[in-house]
């Protein structure tokens, strides 16, 4: 399957760069203002928009105005409620969150299971850094330039038996580690699910990094989904399984508030959320929201695979 990246018009040189003429890692650090040893706010970002974008991975589904949400914010203003319900808990309370040694189990409906060191789970794939836009269903969002490899690359080397048809997350458990296990917030471990065509997607990553770093804790490390057409809570952190199924999964947030939040959880500015609307959202680092996309701004590389379901139904 190809995808086509609807990129604005001056970026799309990057798409037809040729792989050696890619940057190094030292040079496209340095362009984005930053370093190895420390890294800079949005400000040196925001100074060279169009080089610093190249520079951090190919652009998908941008829209003129979209650029990279600064590291800061990035990095400090997220969920991940194994580690506190504040927006700014994650960074504090993942801080001495230990991700190595990590193995990852793809189990189920495959002809390949197995349990794998982390390092040997990633290291037949190609990782590619790639800047996806980013929307909560609270209805804020970023553009983040992610590093990771495609799941669908992982689940073809697995061999999906042929009545599969969707995909099971599983987050890690362990309450000694991860402190708001203890509390019974959501259904621990947090788990997600995708239909198999979904997981398949070559727009659907298994993330490892972002801005060319290794992925910080309170951001999902060493291994977190994202699958940029659907909000945020899809994208589940810290995972430690993944298991192939006939049935769809049930998920950790629909378990706990089943008219809230469904199974397929697109981006649609055209069902509301019970309590709040999605029509617009605020862009973390601006002051004037914007008005949602349809599928996030993804609609033409994903809207096929939802032809002829209700998506007010199938929410
Ligand atoms: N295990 C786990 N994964 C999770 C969450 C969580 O609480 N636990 N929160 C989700 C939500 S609601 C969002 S918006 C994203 C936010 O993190 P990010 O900005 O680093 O993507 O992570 C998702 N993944
Ligand atoms: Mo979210």
């Amino acid at each position: 399957m190809l995808i086509r990246p609807a990129v604005p018009r001056d970026l799309r040189s990057s798409d037809i760069t040729p792989e050696s003429q890619y940057w190094t890692r030292r040079e496209w650090l340095a362009a984005a203002g930053l370093t190895v040893g420390a890294i800079a706010g949005a400000s040196a970002l925001l100074a060279r928009p169009a080089g610093a974008q190249q520079a951090l991975g190919k652009p998908y589904g941008l829209q003129p105005d979209d650029k990279p949400t600064s590291w800061d914010d990035v990095t400090t203003y997220n969920n991940f409620y194994e580690f506190g319900t504040g927006k700014e808990d994650p960074a504090e309370q993942a801080r001495g969150f230990k991700t190595r040694p990590w193995t990852v189990r793809v189990e189920g409906m495959v002809k390949k299971p197995g349990a794998y060191a982390l390092e040997d789970f990633l290291k037949p794939s190609k990782v590619e850094d790639r800047i996806y836009r980013h929307r909560c269903v609270e209805a804020w969002s970023m553009v983040v330039p992610w590093r990771g490899i495609m799941l669908g690359d992982v689940l073809k080397r697995a061999e999906p038996a042929p009545g599969a048809k969707f995909v099971e997350f599983t987050t890690l458990y362990d309450p000694a580690r991860m402190p708001g296990q203890r509390y019974p917030i959501l259904r621990w471990p947090y788990t997600e699910g995708l239909r198999l065509d979904e997981a398949m997607h070559p727009l659907t990553l298994l993330v490892t990094g972002v801005y060319g770093r290794e992925l910080p804790n309170q951001n999902g490390a060493p291994l977190r989904l994202i699958v940029p057409w659907k909000y945020g809570f899809k994208g589940i952190k810290s995972i430690v399984r993944i298991r192939l199924t006939d049935t769809q999964p049930a998920t950790a947030w629909n378990v706990s508030a089943p008219d809230e939040y469904g199974f397929y959880s697109n981006v649609n500015p055209t069902v509301d959320h019970p309590r709040w609307s999605q029509a617009k959202e605020r862009r973390i680092g601006e002051f004037l929201r914007r008005p949602t996309l349809m599928f996030n701004g993804y609609a033409e590389d994903v809207a096929a695979m939802y032809a002829g379901m209700d998506l007010r139904r199938n929410y």
